[in-house]
């Protein structure tokens, strides 16, 4: 009988083989930076200087006359490099945990094992191979870079968020093959509970993996929930009802100006630690993930505070206008997102005041209330109004939860009700603290 694991093994290490490429090919940065889109806004080169040697291989920046801003960057790789560095520990223990395997077949007398063992031992070293040699390149670049530091700090640089991409992508697709390596592999045959150890996660889509990983302070963290995407920043709230919750949005103190056109809450706006919305484009990816939950946490200016629990939340592509999808209603707060057949914002297009997919005929609600939101036609719900700092009379544009306690009495002509704080996060439906 042959190990099944090994066949496996060596497809992967076809699709490794490419990726691995990217061990060579990172000797051609050029080849790729030029592929990028964003190249026509980088006058600057990096290169590989000479022949590549082994996992010698040097890097040469070509300049213009031109701009260098290198720290954030250089931050930036110290990640990618202390990622590789945990790949290439998640190699080793496979390695080992393939040898352990291939021992014990060979004690169970496995008589068609011969020849496959071996292979795949020989591929788990190839991949090993594969990051050292990625990690010692992405050291000199970095060495590179930094000794370059010094001699163009007055000029102005390079854009790196090309190589960044690059190299990001590339951490990705080896960890993507490290971890489902190890699904395969660390399972011998006749042993399969003892023996598997899940190897580290390298990746983190979404705030609950850090808590996994045992992270219980509230503060920015770097996730990835696609790994075809770049990564970016997010707050991550560790506290409110066992922690793990990626925010999408905070109101606090009227800071930052929600009456924004489609691009911004596309993109994001704001300041994550303060207020913000984090952008409808990186919703989308967090969303189709993993299935999430939605919490609403609001609370009014007497100190009032209720929540809002969705047992389901997503938002379409940007192709699909962001569309809103909301599962079942939990909670406090009242279910103003679905009020009634004619106020429910489940299933709405993203609307701002310069793009209008609302249900309303005769305007744009993301015009008359000043903000980017899912608007029927128009509103029970809108967390992105304007930031009252307290009651307010005329257009019923300031954040609004349409079942808040005695907001319903409220007259026409008369004074709105405002709230002191709100905010919106995610976390996936399976967790538990
Ligand atoms: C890894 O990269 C290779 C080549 O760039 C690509 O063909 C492959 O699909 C990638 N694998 C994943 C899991 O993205
Ligand atoms: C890198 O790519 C460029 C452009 O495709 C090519 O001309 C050059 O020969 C490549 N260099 C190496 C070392 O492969
Ligand atoms: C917010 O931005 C809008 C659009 O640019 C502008 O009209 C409005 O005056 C701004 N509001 C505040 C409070 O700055
Ligand atoms: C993800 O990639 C797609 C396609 O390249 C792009 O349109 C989108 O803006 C990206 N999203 C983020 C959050 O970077
Ligand atoms: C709502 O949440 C509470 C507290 O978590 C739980 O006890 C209750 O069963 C939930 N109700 C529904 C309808 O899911
Ligand atoms: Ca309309």
């Amino acid at each position: 009988m042959r190990l099944p694991g090994w066949y496996w093994l060596s497809s992967v290490v076809a699709v490794l083989a490419a990726c691995g490429a990217g061990a060579e090919q990172a000797h051609n940065l050029t080849e790729e930076l030029r592929d990028a889109s964003a190249q026509a806004a980088c006058p600057a080169r990096l290169e590989g200087r000479g022949k590549c040697e082994g996992s010698q291989c040097g890097f040469q920046l070509t300049l213009p006359t031109l701009t260098l801003q290198l720290p954030q960057q250089l931050g930036n790789m110290e990640q990618v490099l202390k990622e590789v560095r945990a790949l290439k520990e998640a190699v080793d223990s496979l390695k080992k945990s393939c040898q352990d395997c291939k021992l014990q077949a060979d004690d169970h007398g496995d008589p068609g094992g011969d020849g496959a063992g071996p292979a795949g031992d020989n591929r788990v070293q190839e991949l090993e191979s594969q990051v050292n040699k990625l990690s010692s390149e992405l050291k000199d670049a970095k060495d590179e870079l930094q000794g370059l530091q010094g001699r163009l700090e007055t000029l102005h640089l390079v854009n790196m968020n090309n190589m960044e991409h690059y190299v990001d992508d590339k951490v990705a697709n080896l960890t993507f093959v490290v971890n489902s390596l190890d699904g395969k592999c660390s399972k011998c045959p006749g042993q399969e509970s003892t023996q598997s150890q899940p190897v580290q996660h390298l990746i983190y889509k979404d705030c609950s993996d850090y808590y996994m990983i045992g992270k219980r302070s509230s503060e920015t963290y770097r996730v990835t929930p696609d790994h075809r995407n770049s990564s970016f920043l997010v707050y991550c709230d560790m506290e409110t009802m066992g922690g793990g919750w990626t925010v999408l949005q905070a109101r606090l103190d009227g800071s930052t100006n929600f009456t924004r056109y489609w691009k911004d809450y596309k993109a994001g706006f704001g300041n994550l630690e303060r207020e913000f919305w984090l952008g409808n484009d990186k919703i989308h990816l967090l969303t189709k993930s993993k299935e999430m939950i939605l919490r609403i946490d609001l609370e009014d200016f007497k100190g009032l505070k209720l929540y809002a629990l969705y047992d389901e939340f997503y938002v379409a592509n940007e192709f699909l206008k962001y569309r809103l999808h909301i599962g079942n209603y939990n909670g406090t707060a009242g279910d103003a997102l679905r009020f009634s057949k004619y106020y429910n914002h489940d299933l709405k297009f993203f609307t701002t005041p310069d793009r209008d997919n609302d249900r309303y005929p005769y305007g744009n609600c993301g015009l008359y209330y000043s903000s980017g939101w899912w608007f029927d036609a128009c509103l029970s719900a809108n967390l992105n109004g304007k930031y009252y700092h307290q009651k307010y009379r005329g257009v019923r544009n300031g954040i609004f939860w349409g079942t808040w306690p005695g907001i319903s009495q409220a007259q026409p002509g008369g004074y709105k009700s405002s709230f002191r704080q709100a905010k919106m996060m995610i976390r996936p439906k399976n967790f538990k603290p």
